[in-house]
């Protein structure tokens, strides 16, 4: 479905409610309990976020831009003259644009994020800014299947961006089966101009049935081999990876148990906020952070027809974060077919922009 946002058409697969009670239901009857982090991303705690990207512990935003920013002309370079630019959560936009003035006459961007109210205001600002960019939102889950846009104009390149480290929210098998989709979808550019192909579904069949639909010779678009463009945070101490997800300020617990108080605006469930605590914790052996959120008392929770009883000191896993060594990541990426070409890191080895062709 299209929804027209002023001038914006947004090409829609947001996921339902119903999901979201399905998902919380089924991941508090396990133990350990979870909550997807996905969910994490409504409108607050999406405002959340942002300011988390803010804050002074939380490096990982503001190392992303720097890279961006000092070594934008030779990312540019590497990628290419003429691409399309799918953004995968790129949210708020600002590493994109950053990015985007740099490239050398991109054709078109799609920006791909779960956040509706971010997404069109973002793509608002795009056109105003880059006016000779086809810029087409779509609002979706990018983990799941979801068709691209109709582009008007041939490409040189698709390129993913997959900015931010959310990679490392998945786990590594997930991470691994991703970029699989990934790989699959930049290697199957060359129907760039099919209307609705829809992603993810076996897409090298799909990149077939694009072919043979529109009767397109081999090698007739998209001329070069697809890319990626992902952003990754780097193991390092506890200490530094800690204090990113504790901070001074207490955002990253706002944004933690908004979880809660979203489960309560939009389900029916009654979590008193007050009676759980936000906790993170570098889990050094499997080389992630994990946020949780701990039950402060004895108590029971109600979600629509369920109850969930939690002791003191029981927890709901809210979050994982990955952290990978740079050959970690060439390793899993190269398991799917992308080629390691580069990586742009800042002086500390805090943060890599790896750049992976087919
Ligand atoms: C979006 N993602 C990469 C963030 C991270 O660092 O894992 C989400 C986040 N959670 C707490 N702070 C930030």
């Amino acid at each position: 479905m299209n929804r027209h946002a002023g001038q914006i058409a947004v090409l829609d697969f947001e996921p339902a409610n119903e999901e979201f009670c399905e998902q919380v239901i089924a991941g508090l009857s396990q133990h350990p309990r979870t909550l997807p982090c996905k969910f994490f991303y409504d409108e607050t705690g999406s405002t959340f976020f942002s300011k988390i990207c803010e804050l002074p512990e939380y490096y990982i935003t503001r190392t992303e831009m720097r890279i961006l920013r000092e070594r934008g002309g030779e990312i540019a370079n590497a990628v290419g003259r003429g691409i399309e630019l799918i953004g995968l959560g790129t949210g708020a936009g600002t590493k994109t644009r950053i990015l985007l003035d740099n490239l050398e006459a991109p054709v078109a961007y799609v920006p791909v994020d779960i956040s509706r109210e971010q997404l069109t205001q973002s793509a608002i600002a795009f056109r105003k800014r880059f006016p000779a960019l086809d810029v087409l939102p779509v609002c979706a889950d990018y983990l799941q299947p979801f068709d691209l846009p109709p582009r008007s104009r041939v490409a040189n390149r698709t390129v993913v961006y997959f900015p931010g480290s959310t990679i490392g929210n998945l786990e590594p098998e997930d991470a691994t089966d991703f970029l699989k989709k990934i790989a699959d979808m930049v290697g199957s550019s060359r129907a760039t101009l099919s209307p609705n192909r829809r992603l993810y579904e076996p897409a090298r069949r799909g990149a077939t049935m694009a072919r043979q639909s529109l009767a397109l010779p081999d090698n007739s678009l998209c001329p070069s081999p697809g890319a990626l463009l992902m952003g990754v945070d780097l193991k390092k101490s506890k200490a530094i990876l800690e204090r990113a997800y504790n901070d001074n300020a207490g955002v990253t617990a706002q944004f933690n148990l908004n979880l809660l108080a979203r489960a309560n605006r939009e389900l029916d469930s009654d979590f008193d906020l007050r009676s759980w605590r936000h906790r993170a914790i570098y889990n050094e052996k499997a080389g992630r952070i994990e946020m949780h959120l701990v039950s402060l008392r004895q108590q029971t929770v109600n979600i629509a027809d369920a109850a969930f009883s939690f002791a003191p000191g029981e927890y709901i896993i809210t979050e994982f974060s990955y952290k990978y060594s740079p050959s970690e990541m060439i390793a899993l990426a190269g398991a799917v077919g992308l080629r390691f070409e580069k990586i742009w890191t800042d002086e500390q080895k805090l943060f890599g922009l790896f750049l992976f062709t087919l």
